[in-house]
C-alpha cells in the first residue's frame, strides 16, 4: 500500500488497522468470510474504470472488449457452479439482487409472502421499515415454536388464506435446512412465484451440501461475499424464461454502470468455488459448525432449534434474566470475539437488545481452524459470558484469543510489508 501511504495515511492507517483486526480476533459474524488474494487483487484492479452500461457485446459505451470478458466468465461460472438457466452479475449488493427479481414479476402493492425477520428472515424480505415492506403488501410467515422451523402445514394453510404472488424463501438467521420441494408445492397450489434467497448458504448449494432450490425456484438469489467467499456484491439466477426481464430490470431499471471490477472479483471466486477443493472447505464449515453447537450446548448454552444443519447458530437467552444479545456481543467483542447480537424467534426484546447471538464459523474456517479449535473458541465464548461483567478475565480471554489467531495466520504479507 506504498502509494496509499504517501497519499492518504489516514486511510491507509484504518485498512491497517481493519486489517490487524481481522487477523488477531476471532470473527464470528455468520455472513463475514476472508477472501483469496487473487479476489483482492481483481476487486482493486483497473476495471473500477470502465463504464459498461449494458451487457456483453450489448453496451452503451465503447471500449469494452476486456470488460466483457470478465462478465461473460462471471456468467458462465456461476451457471456451471449452481447449475442455472441464467445468472445476472451486476447487482451491487444482495438488498439489490431482491429488488430485480420482485420487479421483473411483481407490480406494487402486489401480495408477497417472505419469513419474519426476527424469525430469521432479512430486512428485504418484507420487513416494514425497508423497500420490500413500503411497495409490496407483505405478510409474514414465522417459525414453529416448539421446533423453531418452518411448520410447512401451516405455511400451506397461510399461504391458501394470503394466495400471495409470490413466496419467499431463504434467511439470514436460520440455522436449518430448508425444504425447496415444499415450499415449490405450496407455491404451485396458491399460484405464486417462488423466490429463494440463498445469499447465507451460497457457498453449501454451490458444493452440493445444502439441498439447491435451482431446480424449484423461479428466482433465486444471493449475495456472494459469505459462505461464497467472494467479492461484497450481489446476483440474480432465474429460469431463462426470465432472462430478458430481469435483465432489463437490473440495467436500466434499478442500476446504471455495473461495477466491473467486482465482477471480475466474482468471477474469480466462483472460479475457486469450481475447484474440487472447495466442497472440502464448505464440509469443513460445515463439521466446525456442528463441532461449535456441541461445544456450546455441553457448557449448558440453548441454540435455537437445539442446533444446526448449516455455518450458523444462535444462542438464546430467553429466561435468562438480565442476560441480553446487546451485552453478550459487548462483552465478546472485549474478549477478542466478534459475533452480532440477534433476535430469536418469539423474542421479548427489541431489535437493538435482543435476547440471542448470531455465531457462524465460515471466516474461522477458511484461516485454517478446524473441530478441536471449536471447542476452543466455545469455551472462549461460555467463559465470555459468564465474565461478561469482569473487564480483567475478558482481557484474559482476548490474550488467549490472539495466541489462538496467530497460529492461524491471516494476510501475513499485507501485514508484514504494511
Ligand atoms: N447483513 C447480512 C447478514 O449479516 O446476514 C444480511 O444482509
Amino acid at each position: 500500500m506504498s502509494y496509499l501511504k504517501q497519499v492518504d495515511p489516514e486511510i491507509y492507517d484504518a485498512i491497517l488497522k481493519e486489517t490487524t483486526r481481522e487477523a488477531t480476533k476471532l470473527e464470528l459474524i455468520a455472513s463475514e468470510n476472508f477472501v483469496s488474494e487473487a479476489v483482492l487483487e481483481a476487486a482493486g484492479g483497473i476495471m473500477t474504470n470502465k463504464y459498461a452500461e449494458g451487457y456483453p457485446a450489448k453496451r452503451y459505451y465503447g471500449g469494452c472488449e476486456f470488460v466483457d470478458i470478465a462478465e461473460n466468465l462471471a456468467r458462465d461460472r456461476a451457471k456451471q457452479l449452481f447449475g442455472c438457466e441464467h445468472a445476472n452479475v451486476q447487482p451491487h449488493s444482495g438488498s439489490n439482487a431482491n429488488m430485480a427479481a420482485y420487479f421483473t414479476v411483481l407490480k406494487p402493492g402486489d401480495k408477497v409472502m417472505g419469513l419474519d425477520l426476527s424469525h430469521g428472515g432479512h430486512l428485504t424480505h418484507g420487513h416494514p421499515i425497508n423497500f420490500s415492506g413500503f411497495l409490496f403488501n407483505f405478510t409474514g410467515y414465522q417459525v414453529d415454536p416448539k421446533t423453531e422451523t418452518v411448520d410447512y402445514d401451516k405455511l400451506m394453510a397461510q399461504a391458501k388464506e394470503v394466495r400471495p404472488k409470490m413466496i419467499v424463501s431463504g434467511a439470514s438467521a436460520y440455522p436449518r435446512f430448508f425444504d425447496f420441494k415444499r415450499f415449490r408445492e405450496i407455491c404451485d397450489e396458491v399460484g405464486a412465484y417462488m423466490m429463494v434467497d440463498i445469499a447465507h448458504i451460497a457457498g453449501l448449494v454451490a458444493a452440493g451440501l445444502h439441498p439447491s432450490p435451482i431446480p424449484y425456484a423461479d428466482f433465486v438469489t444471493t449475495t456472494t461475499h459469505k459462505t461464497l467467499r467472494g467479492p461484497r456484491g450481489g446476483m440474480v439466477m432465474c429460469k431463462e424464461k426470465y432472462a430478458a426481464d430481469l435483465d432489463k430490470m437490473v440495467m436500466p431499471g434499478l442500476q446504471g454502470g455495473p461495477l466491473m471490477h467486482i465482477i471480475a472479483a466474482k468471477a474469480v471466486a466462483f472460479k475457486e468455488a469450481l475447484q474440487p477443493e472447495f466442497r472440502g472447505y464448505q464440509q469443513r464449515i460445515l463439521d466446525n459448525a456442528k463441532a461449535l453447537a456441541e461445544g456450546l450446548k455441553k457448557r449448558g448454552h440453548k441454540l435455537v432449534s437445539g442446533g444446526t444443519d448449516t455455518h450458523l447458530m444462535l444462542v438464546s437467552f430467553v429466561g435468562i434474566e438480565k442476560l441480553t444479545g446487546k451485552k453478550v456481543e459487548e462483552a465478546l467483542d472485549k474478549a477478542g470475539m466478534t459475533v452480532n447480537k440477534n433476535t430469536v424467534p418469539y423474542d421479548p426484546q427489541k431489535p437493538f437488545i435482543t435476547s440471542g447471538i448470531r455465531i457462524g464459523t465460515p471466516a474461522v474456517t477458511t484461516r485454517g481452524m478446524g473441530v478441536k479449535e471449536m471447542d476452543q473458541i466455545a469455551e472462549f465464548i461460555s467463559r465470555g459470558i459468564a465474565q461478561r461483567t469482569d473487564d480483567a478475565a475478558l482481557a484474559q480471554i482476548a490474550s488467549e484469543v490472539a495466541a489462538l489467531c496467530a497460529r492461524f495466520p491471516l494476510y501475513a504479507e499485507r501485514l508484514k510489508e504494511g
